[in-house]
């Protein structure tokens, strides 16, 4: 039987724009599904590089606006993989014309853009998910089955942290192309929005809801060029962001982002610990969970690490045969499988514009723990 077509406007082709590309094209090549995403238009500001894009990743055609997108009824699904200030604008705008959408993480800048962008598809009745990729990396998808199956018991503790350390020149400008996570009026937020929200993402799909935080955050360099004004500008953004953490579940936890932590490009880990097992996730490793069951019979008890590459663990079975391994943009390509699976079936994939407002309430929390200085209630 044909698969059905799903044409795909893209808006954005920087890192984003590139992976989401990847993954449209690909996701047909290894899972069956009933759709076929087609590469219908990219939209980026400047037109050269729009029909190169277009060109490379095998675009029919770009655009510079994206309300062409919108305005094209060719197009059913709108992917937003351009800078946070333009998520809110574009995707309820596309809501409202009866296209699916999906976009980058965060959703919006606050929880207030979010809940607006909530409100929208809703009201639409449309498709639609946010790329909180890591979830679909296999050994954390294995997490998440062990976790629900009960092998760890109740869980005491919740410990994540992402580290990189590219800001950490005084020289580096703020705002434009490839730095605009710096100016705080197109990001909104520094780290936490941007590394402590796949963090929080994460925990929030392993361990449940987050009620009380406690943050602290910090900007390390307090003025940088800005090279969309041209002028010297107050930095908005915070540098590093730590957080306690209360779940409802009783665990507790601490959470840590920072862009100055020498040595660290994208640092991603987390360690859960419960009654009778633990398990550890680390991105650099990203094929392979620890494990420690406590159950395990005493002179061969210690940590296992499972490599997660066998036909029966999550996704596996689409790739090659057990014992090769698979990377990052493979999370990609497995959130796109998820969500056309779900238009099939009509359980839609998480996690959807409402399942990704619950992260940007508690990134408000913790920026608005760390200006008061006590413990904030989650929203
Ligand atoms: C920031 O450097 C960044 O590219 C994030 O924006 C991504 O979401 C993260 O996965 C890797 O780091």
């Amino acid at each position: 039987m044909g698969k059905k077509k799903l044409n795909v406007g893209m808006v954005g082709y920087g890192f984003m724009g590139r992976t989401h590309s990847n993954a449209f094209s690909q996701v047909g090549h290894f899972f069956d599904l009933p759709f076929q995403p087609v590469l219908k238009a990219i939209c980026a500001r400047n037109a050269d590089r729009a029909r190169a894009f277009a060109d490379q990743w095998g675009y029919d055609s770009s655009v510079t606006d994206w309300r062409n997108l919108v305005a094209d009824k060719d197009i059913d699904l709108i992917d937003i993989a351009s800078p946070n200030d333009t998520h809110m604008e574009i995707a309820i705008a596309a809501a409202q014309a009866g296209k699916m959408v999906m976009c980058e993480k965060p959703l919006g800048r606050s929880a207030a853009e979010s809940k607006k962008m909530v409100a929208a598809v809703e009201q639409a009745g449309v498709a639609n998910m946010v790329w909180y990729n890591y979830r679909r990396v296999p050994a954390v998808t294995l997490a998440k089955l062990l976790i629900d199956d009960g092998k760890l018991g109740k869980i005491f503790h919740y410990r994540a942290k992402f580290l990189q350390d590219w800001t950490i020149s005084k020289d580096l400008p703020q705002g434009g192309e490839g730095l605009w996570r710096l100016d705080v009026g197109v990001a909104g937020s520094g780290v936490t929005g941007d590394l402590l929200a796949h963090c929080i993402d994460t925990a929030l799909w392993l361990n449940g809801g987050i009620d009380r935080v406690s943050g602290m955050t910090e900007t390390f360099i307090k003025e940088r060029h800005h090279n969309v004004t041209g002028k010297t500008e107050k930095v908005g953004i915070d540098d590093a962001s730590l957080f306690l953490a209360r779940f409802s579940n009783g665990s507790l936890a601490s959470f840590e982002a920072t862009r100055y932590a020498r040595g660290h490009k994208a640092l991603y880990t987390f360690e859960i610990n419960g009654e009778h097992a633990s398990i550890a996730w680390d991105l650099h490793d990203l094929h392979r969970l620890q494990y420690f069951d406590h159950r395990d019979e005493g002179r061969q008890r210690g940590w296992r690490s499972l490599h997660i590459t066998d036909g029966d663990h999550p996704y596996m079975s689409s790739w090659w045969v057990p014992g090769l391994q698979i990377g990052y943009e493979h999370s990609f390509i497995h959130q796109a499988a998820d969500f056309l699976a779900g238009l099939a079936n009509g359980m839609p994939a998480a996690p959807t514009f409402k399942d990704a407002l619950q992260t940007d309430l508690v990134t408000d929390a913790v920026l608005k723990s760390a200006r008061t200085g006590r413990w904030e209630d989650v929203a």
